[in-house]
């Protein structure tokens, strides 16, 4: 079997808010994440904790005291690094403070201390559907110019206080979801149809001017560090060879290579125009800001692969931008959440990818949703995971052959974490089991799954034995 490049990157990944708990200890500010019922994609918001409620950040799976646990046995499966986010109302607990909370900052030195000791690389996600509550209260997240400065000092805080030890960042998870999911990924609450789009594109652009800069600071503070941006890439199929389709099953592609484009070409797209245009939009830009996104370019592109999806002319495309299911795909089998599984997607999105930027991959999100089954003695045998996994691998490997130049996978949720879509336990990625259901009864006991040595055996041997 072939064997993967030398030095790739093999790891886990989570999010801060599906995973540490501890929503309001230490100084840590209420974040959207943490007013979110039934999941923070599909799920409700409240804009306030409510009492009586259950959100499912707030423990999570407690993370945030039981690191060293974790670590440990992420340490035992070989992982060469571990993709995690920082909240950053644990740094600025209002998002908009001058000084930043100091046992915030803590914590995430303690983690990373703990990673570095086991020789794993911290991989660092800036924002991951957790922007501070009152971002979005006070000023109306990002459709507002002033929060490129808080972002700025959030960013510059961390780069300066995390410098040496971490050497991969990302800027914004999943971007290209600003038109799906504009609150968790866009932090603005969409009051007025009419103008969705107005402000989507606004809010956009200065997320666009926010990252440029934070790419900047670290390439100041930081020159050997990389930074790399974060889109959800599920391939969009034509549902059938009708021109029409096909064009329309482009054009919409497109529509979610849309971020990646800018911040990676570093300058905005001729299509992107042409909506503007027929949409009557237009975006308030101040001097100075396409200088800042043409001359402070990501350095890789990071990106979750969990599914295709198929389109079919005269389906809404505005507002649809990645990560949808679309129409029912005659030749894929689905998970039990309904998303289709096709491991030769992630081939061919790789070279879609590659031709477009040939800038470095990597491939920060991918695994199988599932519900486990405990047997008699306690063990879980998650063979359609592994299975699910496996393939993937084998496609990826394929697209390396290809040429596509791809430094390294992170597994979704090696530790079963709160869903994202849905807010639920049951629906679980870990390769490690934990005990907790979905309305947060249970110990929160750790227990390795099948999975867990067989991940292990593909590190050990650097994707030979699969
Ligand atoms: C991505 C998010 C993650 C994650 C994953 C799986 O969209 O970046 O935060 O949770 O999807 O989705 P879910 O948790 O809904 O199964």
């Amino acid at each position: 079997m072939k064997e993967f490049p030398k030095g790739f990157l093999w790891g886990g990944a989570i999010a801060a808010n599906q995973a540490e708990g501890a929503w309001n200890e230490d100084g840590k500010g209420p974040a959207i994440s943490d007013v979110y019922r039934n999941g923070i994609v599909g799920g409700h918001f409240d804009g306030e904790v409510l009492e009586g409620h259950y959100y499912a950040s707030h423990e999570a799976i407690d993370f945030y005291h039981r690191y060293k646990e974790d670590i440990a046995l992420l340490a035992e499966a070989g992982l060469k690094c571990f993709r995690t986010s920082i909240a950053w109302s644990r740094i600025f607990p209002n998002g908009d403070e001058e000084q930043p909370n100091e046992k915030g900052l803590q914590f995430y030195d303690d983690l990373f201390d703990e990673l570095l000791r086991y020789n794993i690389e911290p991989v660092i996600t800036i924002s991951h559907f957790e922007i501070p509550l009152n971002l979005i209260l006070k000023y109306d997240g990002w459709k507002n110019r002033k929060l490129i400065g808080f972002f700025e000092r959030y960013a510059r805080t961390i780069l300066t206080r995390y410098k040496g030890k971490v050497k991969y960042w990302m800027n914004f998870n999943e971007i290209n979801h600003f038109h799906t999911i504009p609150l968790a990924a866009g932090g603005i609450l969409i009051k007025d149809e009419q103008s969705k789009l107005q402000d989507i594109y606004q809010a956009s652009h200065h997320v666009f001017v926010a990252s440029a800069l934070a790419k900047k600071l670290c390439s100041e503070i930081s020159p050997d560090a990389k930074m790399g941006c974060m889109l959800s890439l599920s391939p969009i199929y034509p549902h059938t060879c009708n021109p029409e389709d096909i064009f329309d099953a482009y054009e919409l592609r497109r529509r979610s290579l849309f971020y990646s484009d800018v911040m990676i070409r570093g300058y905005y797209p001729s299509y992107a125009k042409r909506i503007w245009r027929e949409h009557g939009i237009s975006v308030k830009m101040e001097e100075g800001d396409l200088e800042i996104i043409r001359e402070n370019t990501v350095d890789y592109l990071g990106f979750s692969y969990y599914r295709s999806s198929t389109h079919k002319a005269g389906m809404p495309i505005l507002g649809n931008t990645g990560g949808i299911i679309g129409l029912e795909n005659p030749y894929l089998e689905k998970t039990e959440w309904g998303w289709p599984i096709d491991p030769k997607g992630l081939r061919f999105v790789c070279n879609e990818l590659y031709d477009r930027y040939q800038i470095p991959l990597f491939i920060v999100e991918n695994g199988y949703g599932g519900i486990d089954e405990i047997g008699e003695n306690g063990e879980i045998h998650d063979d359609a995971r592994i299975d699910y996994i496996r393939k993937h691998l084998l496609q990826l490997q394929e697209a390396i052959e290809d040429g596509c130049e791809v430094m390294g996978y992170t597994w979704w949720g090696p530790m079963d974490i709160v869903s994202a879509g849905t807010g639920e336990m049951r629906k679980r990625y870990g390769f490690i089991y934990v005990d907790k259901d979905n309305d947060g009864n249970g110990t929160l006991e750790r227990r390795k799954k099948k999975s867990f040595n067989w991940y292990k055996s593909v590190i050990e041997t650097n994707g030979k034995v699969l």
